[in-house]
């Protein structure tokens, strides 16, 4: 059994500082807003807030291009706006944790500047490679180099375009797996590593108590810079770079160096097609010394390799990828739970029914997030069961991964109007969850000024689904996420029980049992907890395993009410998107 650590205990809300909630009337979200909600998260019963980058950034990719780490950004507030977040959320017994992007900085930052001038011994600090002879090469030289020179291989950003630009002043080219402005840090330089350690150690020292690490699996590049395969998505980039050769030499002498002798919440994005095994090796205890990382398996389904593909899944993919991370990590490391984040769509909208079963289905899937073993993660807005919005046109669009790739697939050919591809956009952006956050019935949703222009448009919806609107509603997603959480909190067997899916094949119910270790079940008030979820429309049977059968049991909570409180878990036939949880005796 696992050892204990709060940050398993804990679920996370996941804050994005631009849609949250706006201060001082400008249409952005910023920190003073945030602090005015801090009760909110307070009352909503979460544990730690992650909030996604406030540093100084000229904002090409919403602050994932950070032009100085130390520094919080105006369009958030000052360094004493963020004291207040902190503060207020730490009176209220709510940890914090910050995201950091260790891969990239900005090409405004001051370390890329003088990198580019061969400056303060910083020359080295980014990759920066010769272009090549675009005659001796397969791929195509861009409009922005020197003539006749190709970039140093074939790689594709992840947000469009060639994974190189060429720098004038610096006469070579600059890797950046983003946009451009967003060029990739050498960790293969000890200084680059240095400097980073002093960023994060800046953070400790303000008092947080743990870092989400955007894209860590990225830092190590491979060696020569190896041209992929233009079939693969990226033409390769998304599968070379992932997992490189150092990476747990650099994680691990990040923990060693930073995190060593803190009590943290250390979560490392890990993006492309990371196995259960390799994850290990960030997490196990004698790993790298993160507590989790975020791995894609689960956000992939059902989308093909463009951002708008979709494709038929089915529930069985789901329990397949859950179950290989479920027992894959069992008594070896701690998985984090997540369906939503600022780049993925509402999870009502992808794994749910988004129409006449919004409301059940969104209770039965944050059901799911909050029993299964591992710490779930909320994402603002997500506790209202929000469905993705309907942009009309590109123009509503804000995302520059979404924007970027569309105009290039226009440019190119691939598609002939945004039309062709507007349902796949509306499925899939990562703009779908950063509308702003609905609080009232009222102009602007309450998110800003009433006479002023949000930064990106408000979902349709807000009207019917909103804070207030749920808060005053015993039977909204919002109360029944709180009871979720609370349940999960005053529940070891839902924190540290062993998982079991009792219905692999199963393509519409998914009963699974939690089960804690005989030492653990000592002091616990229930050692067994058995879920039963009806991932659908049409109502099932539902078998409890034999072991499990008759046992004495509590009906914990249920997302259907008038649900019988039955005293045993037997057979029952489940409603359309039924969740139960029964704890046994
Ligand atoms: O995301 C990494 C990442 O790969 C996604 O943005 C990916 O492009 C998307 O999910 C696919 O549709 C992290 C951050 O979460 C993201 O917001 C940043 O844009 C990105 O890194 C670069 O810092």
């Amino acid at each position: 059994e696992a050892a204990r650590a709060w940050w398993k205990e804990a679920t996370v809300y996941q804050v994005y500082p631009r849609s949250f909630a706006d201060g001082d009337g400008d249409g952005v979200g910023d920190l003073s807003g945030l602090a005015s909600r801090a009760d909110y998260l307070a009352d909503l019963g979460v544990d730690v807030g992650w909030l996604t980058p406030v540093y100084e950034s000229p904002m090409a990719d919403n602050g994932y291009d950070v032009a100085d780490y130390r520094a919080v950004d105006d369009t958030f507030g000052s360094m004493a706006d963020w004291r207040a977040v902190r503060d207020a959320l730490h009176e209220r017994d709510i940890r914090l944790v910050m995201d950091f992007v260790p891969n990239h900085t900005s090409d405004e930052h001051a370390w890329f500047r003088a990198s580019r001038a061969r400056e303060d011994g910083k020359a080295d600090w980014y990759h920066w490679a010769d272009g090549v002879d675009a005659d001796t090469v397969a791929y195509d030289a861009p409009d922005e180099g020197p003539s006749g020179e190709a970039p140093p291989n074939n790689w594709r950003s992840f947000f469009g375009g060639p994974a190189w630009t060429y720098d004038d002043e610096r006469g070579q080219w600059y890797l950046h797996l983003f946009d451009p402005k967003q060029p990739d840090l050498d960790w293969s330089v000890p200084a680059v590593r240095a400097a980073i350690h002093d960023e994060l150690r800046y953070w400790l020292d303000e008092g947080i108590d743990g870092f989400r690490l955007d894209v860590v699996n990225l830092l190590s590049k491979p060696d020569g810079y190896p041209s992929g395969d233009e079939s693969e998505p990226f033409n390769g980039s998304l599968r070379l770079v992932p997992d490189g050769s150092r990476i747990h030499e650099y994680v691990s002498g990040m923990s060693e160096a930073v995190f060593a002798g803190h009590d943290l919440l250390t979560v490392g994005e890990c993006i492309g097609d990371l196995s259960v095994e390799e994850a290990a090796r960030y997490v196990e205890p004698d790993g790298d010394g993160l507590s989790m990382v975020f791995h894609f398996g689960h956000v992939g389904i059902g989308r093909g390799d463009a951002l708008w593909e979709r494709e038929p899944w089915s529930l069985t993919d789901l329990k397949a990828v859950f179950d290989r991370w479920q027992n894959g990590l069992a008594g070896r490391g701690w998985n984090s739970l997540y369906f939503e984040n600022h780049d993925q769509p509402r999870v009502v909208s992808r794994f749910g029914d988004d129409g006449d079963y919004r409301l059940e289905s969104a209770t039965c899937i944050a059901t799911l997030l909050h029993t299964l073993c591992g710490t779930p993660y909320v994402y603002q807005g997500q506790e209202l069961g929000q469905t993705n919005p309907t942009f009309e046109s590109l123009a509503e669009f804000r995302d520059v991964e979404t924007v970027r790739t569309v105009e290039e697939a226009l440019a190119a050919g691939e598609i002939e109007s945004f039309d062709d591809v507007r349902d796949g956009l509306n499925a899939h952006s990562r703009d779908t969850s950063r509308t702003p956050m609905q609080w009232t019935d009222g102009p602007n949703a309450g998110f800003t000024d009433p006479d002023a222009e949000p930064w990106i448009r408000l979902h349709e919806d807000y009207r019917e689904v909103n804070v207030e609107a749920q808060r005053s509603d015993p039977d909204s997603v919002w109360h029944y996420y709180r009871r979720l959480i609370d349940l999960r909190a005053a529940n070891d067997v839902l924190v540290y029980g062993a998982y079991e899916n009792h219905t692999p094949e199963d393509e519409q119910v998914w009963a699974y049992s939690r089960t804690l270790g005989d030492e653990a079940a000592a002091g616990a008030e229930s050692d067994r907890a058995f879920v039963a979820l009806n991932w659908g429309g049409e109502p099932a049977r539902v078998e409890p395993p034999a072991s499990l059968a008759g046992a004495a049991a509590t009906l914990a909570l249920s997302n259907r009410d008038g649900a019988p409180a039955p005293e045993r878990v037997e057979p029952y036939t489940a409603r359309p998107w039924e969740a139960r949880v029964y704890l046994l005796d």
